[in-house]
């Protein structure tokens, strides 16, 4: 029998790793860990609570049907965060504007609380993504340019994926691990330490009902797969098949569509957040010509095509 690690013992050996004062990154994951086990309670039985199930009757700032999972996971995590002290503001996916917390907190967080909710009714997996930035601005509270930084300023970056096992994947810069909650005892312990993705893979995930939407070096590339007779697999939940792809190998693409100019997926708590963990696990991370972690933001909900995994998939990818 291994030893069982748990994530707060984990952080607590590593700590000195984190650039900055010892203790802050186990607080500052702790409310990602607490809330991770609340919104798992609620995805576990939302086939069951009528209360949680189905949609909200809302819109999101993206103009989303917000899922009622949507909003109990993003009030639970601002709550969690607010309290905690350590954060002093939050972008999230479900909200328009910086939510600020009147803390003095040193950090901000860019989130998707909930990402892939529309799959929650039909009982596919579901994730939160985040992202962890020291704070810039001196004010009282944070500005907008605490928001604007590359990926590359990240301080930790991770994400929670709720399937078969519910699992805490993050990184601070030196590796990447992963925590699968044992439920018997509320914890996530360490299962999978130093996570690579392998340098190849045999996997794409693309959504083929855009194809014709697609530049034709995505089509290219895509036909390519096909004539390698590789495997098509595209749950439709960014987090699962990110973590699919992390774990086997392979390339996740959501390029630029008609219906979506710019990409759909969001710069700041998507696409960052994933890149940073990818390349800490050897993978890489585009838009189809720059390194997703350089480039520079300019709005909080701002989207981006992502082409991600496996490193010599996305370099094949950027070569057509
Ligand atoms: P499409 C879910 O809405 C999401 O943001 C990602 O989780 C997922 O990969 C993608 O959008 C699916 O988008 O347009 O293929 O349904």
């Amino acid at each position: 029998m291994s030893q069982v690690k748990t994530l707060a013992e984990f952080i607590v050996e590593r700590q000195h790793e984190f650039t900055y004062a010892t203790g802050e990154l186990s607080q500052l994951l702790t409310s990602f860990r607490l809330a991770g086990k609340m919104v798992n309670r609620e995805v576990n039985k939302a086939g069951l609570a009528e209360d949680i199930l189905g949609a909200q009757g809302t819109e999101n700032v993206q103009g989303e049907q917000q899922q009622k999972l949507d909003v109990y996971a993003n009030d639970l995590f601002i709550r969690l965060l607010r309290s905690q002290g350590m954060v002093c503001a939050v972008a999230s996916e479900e909200n328009d504007d910086i939510v600020h917390f009147d803390n003095g907190g040193k950090y901000v967080v860019t989130m998707d609380p909930l990402d892939g909710s529309s799959n929650i009714d039909v009982n596919v997996s579901i994730g939160t993504i985040f992202s962890i930035y020291r704070r810039l601005s001196t004010g009282d509270k944070a500005a907008m340019e605490d928001f604007m930084q590359p990926g590359t300023a990240q301080v930790a970056a991770g994400y929670i994926i709720y399937g078969s096992s519910t699992m805490l994947v993050y990184t601070t810069g030196h590796g990447v691990h992963g925590f699968t909650l044992d439920p018997s005892i509320g914890t996530f312990c360490l299962s999978h330490p130093d996570m690579t993705t392998p340098a190849d893979g045999s996997i794409f995930s693309v959504n083929e009902g855009n194809l014709h939407d697609f530049s034709p070096g995505i089509q290219r590339y895509i036909d390519d797969c096909k004539k390698q007779r590789m495997s098509a697999r595209y749950i439709g939940s960014l987090v699962a098949d990110f973590h699919r792809n992390l774990m086997k190998g392979g390339i996740y693409l959501y390029p630029a569509t008609a219906k979506a100019p710019k990409g759909k997926l969001r710069l700041l708590y998507e696409a960052n957040p994933l890149a940073m963990i990818v390349e800490q696990a050897g993978g890489m991370a585009t838009d189809g010509s720059a390194r997703i972690l350089e480039l520079k933001p300019t709005e909080l909900h701002q989207r981006t095509p992502l082409l991600i995994g496996s490193k010599a998939m996305v370099e094949k990818l950027r070569s057509m």
